[in-house]
């Protein structure tokens, strides 16, 4: 199968790549896609050599499926063009998220509402995914009413830019700056630019993504988006009222058996998950599972994800796989 990667030089395409090499994804042909500048550069693909392309290039060899992680603009302008030869575009930008024509996609939650037809598919947000990814199954048995969530996320979701400010603010150098302040010793409550209703774009996208992933308006959802100096991964404080009551042991049960999540939660033996120990791992790892004592039908819980992997990238992947399995490429 013909499979473009577009942005594969790029901090996420690079996952992508090893990804699908990882999960021995059936490409017969890879097709690197990059800026005009990336244009005839090298890029290594299970131990083969491949030139990075051009978007108009990679369109015209008509590849079955699309993978894109390039921003907003890039697939604003481009995907509906691969979508026009017959490509299955899945882009892991916002463009498409809550356009209502497009389907929003974590696939252990709602990949059957994939058709043939979705020719453009969504990637939700990193947060939203490893947010979702533990609530789905508790929405299904005690029926959610509301949601505080508070997140702690990783340098890496900015990009490599952020990575160099943290690097040369860690060894005292000058450089070019991702973030309007120093990023090093400190926490920056801004993910992505502020919105008319004073929060960001980072917080209403766990607003209006988990509506839409879980398929309910009715869930009231408020979010703090923290960027803080770290790299493994996104963490997320997570408040949770039911409409009914539970047992926390039979939380525990719930999401040991749910597909992709890992519980990782004993307080005696400082058991809770880590961005240091999520990195590189395609599971949503939870623990500090804990009954909020300040209100009826209310848990706490900590939830902590590689937002690179799960977050993007292998969520993309699992999205590929799920439509070649079911026959809608
Ligand atoms: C971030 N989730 O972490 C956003 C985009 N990757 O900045």
């Amino acid at each position: 199968m013909k499979v473009a990667v577009v942005g594969a030089t790029g901090m996420v395409g690079e996952v992508m790549l090893q990804v699908l090499a990882e999960r021995n994804f059936p490409i017969t042909e890879l097709i690197p896609v990059a800026s005009e500048r990336s244009v005839g550069n090298e890029i290594e693909f299970k131990g083969n050599k491949y030139k990075v392309v051009g978007m108009q290039t990679a369109i015209d060899m008509k590849p079955a499926i699309a993978i894109f992680s390039a921003g907003g603009d890039t697939s604003k302008e481009w995907a509906p063009k691969f979508a026009e030869v017959g490509t299955t575009v899945i882009d892991n930008s916002s463009a498409w998220r809550m356009d209502p024509t497009k389907k929003l996609v974590v696939p252990e939650i709602n990949a059957s509402v994939l058709t043939i037809e979705d020719k453009i598919i969504a990637n939700p947000n990193c947060s939203t995914i490893q947010m979702v990814m533990v609530l789905a199954p508790l929405h299904k048995e005690f029926d959610i009413k509301r949601v505080v969530v508070s997140t702690y996320q990783s340098i890496t979701g900015t990009g490599v830019k952020a990575v160099r400010q943290l690097e040369n603010e860690y060894q005292g150098a000058k450089g070019e700056m991702a973030y309007k302040y120093q990023i090093h010793r400190n926490a920056i409550p801004q993910c992505d630019v502020f919105e008319e209703n004073d929060y960001t774009k980072e917080e209403m996208k766990l607003v209006r993504e988990t509506q839409k992933i879980l398929d309910d308006r009715t869930i009231a959802v408020t979010a703090t988006a923290v960027r803080i100096p770290v790299v493994g991964g996104h963490s997320e404080a997570v408040n949770v009222e039911f409409e009914k009551d539970f047992e926390v042991s039979t939380i525990r049960q719930i999401l040991h058996q749910t597909q992709g999540v890992t519980v990782q939660d004993n307080v005696d033996t400082f058991t809770f998950p880590m961005p240091l120990y999520a990195q590189g791992k395609d599971d949503v790892f939870v623990g500090r599972i804990r009954r909020d004592e300040s209100q009826p039908n209310t848990l706490n819980m900590w939830i902590v994800a590689d937002n690179l992997r799960k977050g993007a990238a292998t969520n993309a992947v699992q999205i590929a796989e799920y439509i070649v399995a079911n026959n809608l490429v």
